[in-house]
């Protein structure tokens, strides 16, 4: 898959693309990316890529040009892919979106800054992304989260196939707790269910406090959570173990 990046400040995406799974990743050439400056296709001496809004008003604002020039030239270059413009103002990006986006064989990430991009921009792209309710000061941050999330459900991208599902928001749950070594530290110890090797109890252990994680800390994912009739059983044991 090709992630094609607009953006005025090509440098954010240096060392975030150069480590870890994303780097392995590319080096398999399971994904590549290809990062442009926007600047480079500004018209002018100044390599004028914003400007004040009319109308007036505070901020400046993205202009459409030096934007559209290099959707040009990612089009001559790779055919045209799917244009996704980060902005506040997007669609909240989610799991199921990650999913989607993770089928393309190109999408072309636009990154805008927060004042804004000239309207005719979004006329453009396909689509418009938000990664959640508070303010960034561009698009870059945000291109970066959904790389991460989309590389990830990419067959072979993440070692462990089976982790991939297992994170997964397929089912909506929070992750069962985790312990290493050692089994006791600073008087905190494992629990003792993990070191019985008693698979089926450790599945069953871990089945109801990964349902206990979600309610107390999210409750608003059990809307999306259809429980098995032993899951009804485990809810019903954690409600009761809930003092008061
Ligand atoms: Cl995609 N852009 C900006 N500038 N701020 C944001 C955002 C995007 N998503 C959340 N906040």
């Amino acid at each position: 898959m090709i992630f094609t990046v607009l953006t005025l400040f090509p440098d954010i995406f240096q060392s975030p693309l150069q480590a870890s799974i994303i780097k392995k990743a590319s080096d398999k050439e399971l994904i590549r990316f290809n990062i442009i400056d926007i600047r480079d296709f500004a018209g002018d001496v100044h390599k004028t890529c914003d400007d004040k809004p009319y109308g007036g008003g505070p901020g400046m604002v993205m202009k459409i040009e030096p934007i559209y020039r290099a959707m040009e030239f990612v089009e001559t270059t790779y055919g045209r892919p799917r244009y996704v413009l980060l902005t506040p103002q997007g669609r909240p990006f989610d799991q199921a979106t990650a999913e989607r986006y993770g089928r393309l064989a190109h999408i072309c990430l636009v990154c805008g800054r927060y004042e804004g991009v000239d309207e005719r921009v979004i006329d453009c792209v396909d689509e418009e992304v938000s990664i959640g309710d508070y303010v960034l000061s561009g698009g870059e941050i945000p291109a970066l989260v959904l790389i991460d999330a989309i590389s990830r459900i990419i067959p072979g991208v993440v070692g462990n196939e089976g982790s991939v599902v297992d994170e997964s928001f397929k089912e909506p749950l929070l992750e069962y707790p985790q312990y290493t070594r050692p089994e006791a530290f600073m008087g905190m110890e494992v629990p003792p269910v993990l070191l019985s090797g008693n698979h089926e109890e450790i599945r069953r252990w871990r089945r109801k406090e990964a349902i206990r994680k979600t309610l107390l800390k999210r409750p608003d994912l059990m809307n999306r959570f259809t429980p098995t009739e032993e899951d009804g059983r485990f809810i019903r044991e954690i409600m009761e173990e809930i003092p008061g």
